[in-house]
Formats: C-alpha cells, structure tokens, sequence
C-alpha cells in the first residue's frame, strides 16, 4: 500500500534526502506504473529531492547516470537494472564514494554481494513456473492433457531477470512434458511494437502449429494478439491459440477479462513505498533485509483451474472481474 506517502522523513538537518533513480526507460505499461510508484513517493512534500534517470533501456546509459549520481553526491542510488550482469566497476564506484545502492526489481549478478546495500523485487521464476502450472491444470481441466501442444517463447529482454526467469520457469514446465514442445524462443524486448513483429514473423514460420503464445509482459501480448488476429485466427481457451502473459497492467487484465489473454501472471510495480521502506531503516543505522520478494496473484480468464502448485506450495488463481480491475 501507499501508507507511507505522506511521511516527512527529511533528515535532521532538514535538508531534503537526495535520491539518485536510474530507471530502465518506459518500455512497458509495467514500467510506466513503476516510473509514477517512485516519483509519487520519493517528491519534495515527502522529504525527498529525487533525479530520475530514463535509460532507455540501455546499459551504458544507467552507468553514466550511477556516475553522474556519485558526482552529484546523492544520498542513495537507486538502479532498477536492465540486465543482470555488468554492474562491478561502476557499483564499486558507489561504494567507494560511500553511496549505499538500492536495487529495484530486477537483479544484478555481481561477484560481490556486498556492491549494493538491499535489493527488492519479484520472484521471476516462480511467476513463469505458476504460469506453466496453470498451463498443465488447464489442458488437463480441459481433456487436452494428453495432446501435443505447441508453444512459442516470446521472450523479454534478453539477460533481464524477468527474462531469465520467466524462460526458466516455462523451460522447466516443458521439460516436465513429453508432448509439450517449445517451437522457438525469442525476444519481444519487453515492447507491444517488437512483440507484434515478432509474432508475425512466428505465425509466417509456424502458422496454426503454435497453440500457446506465452509472453513474458503485458505489453508483447498485446502486439501479439494484434498479429494473431490480423492473421485472422482466434486467440482465447475456445479460440486457435491460448495467449499467456505477465505482469497484470490494467490493460492486461482487460484483455483478460474480455479471454484475449487466457493466463495473466501478476508483478507488482509499486515499488516506490518498498525502496522509501529500505532508506529508512537505513537512515535509522539499521540493516535491511538485503533481498525481499513481493508477494503477486494469478488471473485467469475462466475458473477451470482454482489453485496452481508450485514447489510444494498452492496458490491460488483468481478468475478476472471488473472490480478486480478497478
Ligand atoms: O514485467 C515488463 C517490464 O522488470 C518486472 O520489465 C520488470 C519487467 C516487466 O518491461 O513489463
């Protein structure tokens, strides 16, 4: 929740706590929701002077932003990585300026822990391993248990967390199933535009071969449905293919609600009040959790399958409405 909105927590000298956030860009819906969550929490009227950074999703970018925030002498540096790998030089910079860093969303994979203070996020590969536990339930619910069932991966940025667990977790769901093949894997770049291209190209090389389009956001699966359709077949559970998505947006949940995207796997944007939580605990002298997962739901279009289990651990799966929505 946004409880914490609203708190003055300015230092006692009074001045403003400066925040250094290096965003990925604005590729996503999810990412604009995430972009409002920081800007929303971190204003002047809450104690914060932040210096938001669009990368536009290119790593390099972010390095020189970190660089400009430790020139700057910022308090915190907030990155909301878009790769996992490459971040050591310029995460020991921060350090030794004696800048604590934040990590946001997804990971990076640094050789030392100790490069950055806290991170908070998703579980990527338990969303992709829900997702294809629902797949499993859902064909079996439907009779289709024993069928050959083909599956396209549309993927998210490459080396992203979100990619590499999503890909994970499907990987993992075929490799459980000896008629389930995944026909190809590859990167929509977490864009409606690249998705779209994407599946047109699929639909020339596979045609009614693919009967599950599982892609890793919101966003690919709307550039998806759009080819699908425009190729003249019918996506949904009754149609001729079954759409799989990530992230819940309120568009995604729409096209939920309305069977266009049979399986919507929620991940939560709203990181803004999650990252104000860890500077002040830190702005007490105490130590944070160093990695905290959000808790997220499943959504389905219809209620054939009532919970999933994965790892030994049932979730359940929420069938859309409007006010689920609202
Ligand atoms: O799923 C996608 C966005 O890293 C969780 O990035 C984020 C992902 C999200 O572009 O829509």
């Amino acid at each position: 929740s946004d409880s914490t909105v609203g708190t003055d927590v300015s230092n006692s000298s009074g001045d403003l706590i400066k925040v250094g956030f290096s965003q990925v860009g604005a590729e996503s819906d999810w990412r604009t929701a995430n972009s409002e969550s920081m800007k929303k929490t971190f204003s002047e009227e809450n104690g914060y002077e932040l210096i938001f950074d669009d990368a536009q999703q290119k790593q390099e970018n972010q390095i020189a932003a970190i660089r400009n925030f430790i020139q700057q002498d910022v308090d915190y540096i907030v990155l909301a990585p878009v790769t996992e790998t490459g971040w050591d030089t310029v995460l020991q910079e921060a350090k030794d300026a004696g800048i604590p860093v934040i990590i946001v969303d997804r990971m990076v994979n640094v050789s030392d822990e100790g490069l950055y203070t806290a991170w908070v996020g998703s579980n990527f590969e338990l969303e992709g391993k829900k997702a294809a536990a629902w797949l499993d339930a859902y064909l079996k619910a439907a009779g289709k248990g024993e069928d050959s069932i083909n599956i396209v991966d549309i993927q998210g940025t490459i080396g992203a967390s979100a990619q590499i667990g999503r890909t994970a977790g499907l990987e993992a769901g075929v490799n459980e199933h000896s008629n389930w093949t995944l026909l190809v894997k590859t990167t929509g770049e977490f864009t409606q535009a690249k998705g779209q291209e994407v599946m047109e190209s699929l639909l020339k090389q596979y045609g009614d071969k693919i009967d599950v389009v599982y892609c890793e956001n919101d966003n690919e699966a709307f550039g998806a449905i759009d080819a699908i359709e425009a190729a003249g077949y019918k996506v949904g559970l009754d149609g001729d293919m079954i759409v799989m998505s990530f992230d819940s947006t309120n568009a995604g949940l729409t096209d939920t609600l309305s069977g266009k995207i049979s399986l919507n796997t929620e991940c939560n944007p709203l990181h803004g009040t999650r990252v104000e939580e860890i500077i002040k605990t830190l702005e007490k002298g105490e130590t944070p959790d160093k990695k905290k997962y959000v808790e997220e739901e499943i959504f389905s279009f219809d209620n054939s399958v009532p919970s999933v289990t994965v790892d030994g651990t049932d979730y359940t799966v929420t069938q859309v409405t409007q006010e689920v929505i609202d």
